[in-house]
């Protein structure tokens, strides 16, 4: 049996109708300290739509099981809804194979999963990876932890001023010591959208395979793997309007075929013995335990609610936030916006000289509006930039123009009152 969505969004003409969309997102309607909460902070998390939350109920309520164990109907019912959710994922970002879609925690677990499986068995002393300066910690830590076991290095992109790779630079990186390339597609301190394309293809000519770091890019625009040709690519379902606690792991099927198991467990094995276990096929081989069941099933949920409204249509709605956004910020005196570069996404970080950003978050929270400030988890690029923290006002798919006027007028005030 399949889960069949709650009827989502039904964008009847080509207007994109935001007033409309913000209805299905209960939590828009708080009011913080009186005020409208302007939830600003969607590159931390995303908003969970009515659709959602009535799968999560729906499954808890009807359908509740474990998975691939069972002969009863409520264990069929539900392996049939999870591996349902695992066909969205990869029609969303049109894998080649549902083989290829490995549910995790979260970008973070992915990001550890190929560090550790494919670095274990791929690395040796002297080999390295190349990162860039912009990525977040789930894209350095799990590398240095690796490369310190096997004695490899960790190769870093540089960046200019503006937050853009510096594309002569990568280049130079590659040697044939060059093992795999790990690189943001979308920056979530910056909002750089990098040219991962160019990248492929050129770590490609090298055979050098490509992972990216998408935790920032599948809520904001349409990602094809086959088109891009990545190796790997991991996001989490929490940024895309889904359930904490779910993430992906697309791997193109030859790496995950050859890369040994992640954890061992349930699930992932065909035969235990003592003397010897032989694994699952995939994609079951790197999900050990009991699967977080209820939120891949919400997050095939989301899938289906974004793609009701449409992935072109929310990427026009965000890039004229961001325009507005931009000029509205630029307008407040002595702020400063970090991350310009020409290819962005909606995410604006800005400093001001004298107030520190944390006194901008208390006091904008004041003021009802959510943002994030602190090193973002990308302390190197703060390094990079010379700051301790930035403010950063993030936009998803429900926010408004009038919602950017209320930051700016509130950063004014700010700017009065210090
Ligand atoms: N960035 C932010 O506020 P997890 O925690 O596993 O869902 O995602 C980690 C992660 C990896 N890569 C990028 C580019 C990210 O932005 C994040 C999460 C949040 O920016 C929380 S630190």
């Amino acid at each position: 049996m399949i889960v069949k969505p709650e009827p989502a969004v039904q964008e009847t003409n080509n207007i994109y109708d935001v007033y409309r969309i913000r209805e299905d997102f209960p939590i828009l309607k708080t009011k913080v300290r009186n005020k409208p909460l302007v939830y600003f902070d969607n590159a931390a998390t995303t908003q969970k739509p009515q659709q959602v939350i009535d799968t999560l109920s729906k499954y808890y309520n009807s359908m509740n099981a474990n998975i691939h164990r069972g002969v009863h109907y409520l264990s069929n019912i539900a392996t049939d809804a999870y591996e349902d959710a695992r066909i969205k994922v990869k029609n969303f970002i049109n894998a080649a194979s549902e083989k290829e879609i490995i549910f995790t925690k979260g970008t973070t677990e992915s990001i550890n999963l190929v560090a550790n499986s494919f670095g274990k068995s791929n690395l040796k002393e002297g080999d390295e990876i190349i990162i860039s300066n912009m990525e977040h910690h789930s894209n350095i830590v799990p590398w240095q932890l690796i490369c310190n076991e096997k004695k490899a290095k960790l190769k870093i992109i540089p960046i200019d001023d503006n937050g853009e790779i510096i594309f002569d630079e990568f280049v130079k990186l590659i040697s044939d010591k060059t093992k795999l390339i790990s690189i943001v597609y979308i920056s979530n301190s910056l909002g750089t959208i990098n040219p991962v394309k160019d990248i492929i293809e050129i770590a490609h000519k090298y055979d050098i395979p490509v992972l990216l770091d998408a935790a920032q890019t599948v809520n904001h625009k349409t990602v094809d793997v086959q088109k891009l040709d990545c190796d790997f690519l991991a996001f989490s379902g929490h940024k895309l309007y889904g359930p904490t606690g779910i993430g992906v792991l697309y791997g193109k099927e030859k790496f995950l075929e050859a890369m040994p198991p992640f954890m061992g467990g349930g699930d992932m094995i065909a035969k235990v013995t003592f003397e010897e276990t032989t694994y699952n096929e995939l994609p079951y081989k790197f999900e050990a335990g009991t699967s977080n069941i209820a939120d891949a099933i919400g997050l095939g949920s989301a899938i289906d609610y974004i793609t009701s409204i449409g992935m072109e249509k929310i990427f026009v709605h965000e890039a004229s936030l961001l325009e507005y956004a931009t000029q509205k910020l630029e307008e407040v005196p002595g702020l400063k916006i970090i991350g310009t570069a020409k290819q962005k996404s909606a995410v604006i970080s800005f400093v001001f000289d004298n107030i520190h950003p944390h006194d901008v978050g208390t006091f904008l929270d004041f003021e009802g509006v959510a943002v994030r400030t602190g090193h973002h988890c990308t302390q190197p690029v703060m390094q990079r930039y010379n700051i301790p923290a930035t403010s950063r006002a993030s936009f998803g798919l429900y926010n408004t123009t009038e919602e950017i006027d209320t930051l700016a007028d509130s950063l004014k005030r700010i700017v009065e009152v210090f």
